[in-house]
């Protein structure tokens, strides 16, 4: 799947983090909560049940990039709709080669592997702007009648709050460690909270109930790829080095939101303030230094990497994490994450899936080394 073609675009390296804050110096001085105040959001226990075959899922991976890079070629011939790049440019933005610092040692949720803070080298790629929209989705779908993972097993978790009553009156098995997840039937990307709910008015939106396999057939098929972890988190620091944010280290610079996230009390009381409840469309909210939307918040975002909390602190070339697994790497957090329940509206932040989970705030953004 990570067929680096070497493209010397830019000649020029320009580093990560050749844009710095003047005087942000300080580290942001906010209450981060300690372990035990801290249980998570428990969007990282979502999984199916029995588990997951990492080797099956490996092949099904392997024939889903197969099938749908053989579409895309006939598209090519073709001249199909997503082969007409002249609005691409807009839609993905050049991240340049050059040095960062992943993760962090000052860690909001240290369990999770967040540190220590180590120096990685990335060669430059195109990374989509937006995440994949809902109409993105569509086109994929209707072109080469994509089934998702969430319709095959004809159920995703749907977060309690989003559902209706009559929906929330079928449903007796809850996540364990996190009651407000519940299994919904019917709930996929064109319903994303259950049997009773669509997408009209929502096309703009991220598209989710998306598994990592589902990601991958996407990105495939736009002849794109999943971001590695430590290409994502690149992208998410906009070009700042040691900040919190992709902004910076203050949450709300000038009493503004900069990202769709949780206001209120969690998981009773979202007051919306940021102007969401749930998801937001993919272009609300200010850009990052690299004119990425919504990095942190709105929908998590799967990455190519499996999960592991361990991480050398020898410099590293292109990392794509361990070899094996049996989660992947999602970033960002989403619209459902509060401070005192899931702190992972960081670039340093990260949870985990297995790749064939689904849910109501995760979806994904592809990269590629080029644009067409
Ligand atoms: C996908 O197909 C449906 C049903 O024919 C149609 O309503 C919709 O506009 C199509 N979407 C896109 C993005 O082409
Ligand atoms: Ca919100
Ligand atoms: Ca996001």
């Amino acid at each position: 799947m990570f067929i680096r073609a070497v493209v010397i675009l830019c000649v020029v390296t320009v580093w990560c983090d050749i844009i710095e804050e003047d005087n942000v110096a300080v580290q942001e001085k906010e209450h981060v909560p300690a372990d035990s105040e801290n249980p998570g959001c428990g969007c990282n226990s979502l999984r199916r049940d029995g588990g997951t075959n990492t080797v099956k899922t490996h092949i099904w991976h392997d024939q889903a990039a197969a099938k749908y890079s053989k579409a895309l070629k006939e598209d090519q011939i073709d001249g199909g709709e997503h082969q007409q790049i002249s609005d691409v440019p807009k839609q993905m933005v050049w991240i340049p080669a050059g040095e960062f610092l992943m993760g962090t040692d000052n860690p909001g949720i240290p369990q999770d592997g967040e540190g220590p803070q180590r120096k990685v080298h990335l060669d430059g790629f195109y990374m989509d702007v937006f995440e994949v929209s809902n109409l993105e989705f569509q086109k994929f779908v209707n072109t080469t009648g994509y089934v998702t993972e969430a319709e095959k097993f004809g159920d995703s978790f749907v977060f309690e709050g989003l559902l209706s009553e009559a929906v929330k009156g079928q449903i007796s098995q809850a996540v364990a460690a996190a009651p407000w997840w519940l299994p919904v039937r019917g709930a996929d990307w064109r319903h994303p909270e259950g049997p009773d709910s669509d997408i009209v008015g929502r096309l703009d939106h991220p598209v989710l109930h998306v598994s990592w396999n589902d990601a991958v057939a996407y990105c495939t098929w736009k002849g794109k790829r999943l971001p590695t972890e430590a290409e994502w988190e690149c992208a998410c620091r906009g070009g700042l080095k040691d900040r919190i944010f992709p902004w910076g280290n203050k949450l709300n610079p000038k009493g503004q939101h900069y990202a769709n996230l949780w206001q209120g009390e969690f998981p009773n009381q979202n007051t919306g303030e940021d102007g969401y409840t749930k998801s937001a469309p993919v272009t609300s909210f200010p850009v990052n230094g690299y004119g990425l939307y919504n990095m942190v918040g709105n929908a998590w975002e799967w990455t190519a990497d499996w999960w592991d909390i361990h991480h050398t602190t020898d410099e590293l070339h292109n990392p794509t994490g361990p070899t094996m697994g049996n989660d992947k790497v999602k970033k960002g957090g989403s619209y459902m994450c509060h401070k005192s329940y899931c702190y992972r509206y960081r670039c340093a932040a990260r949870s985990q899936n297995t790749p064939d989970s689904s849910s109501s705030n995760l979806g994904f953004r592809c990269v590629s080394q080029k644009l067409s």
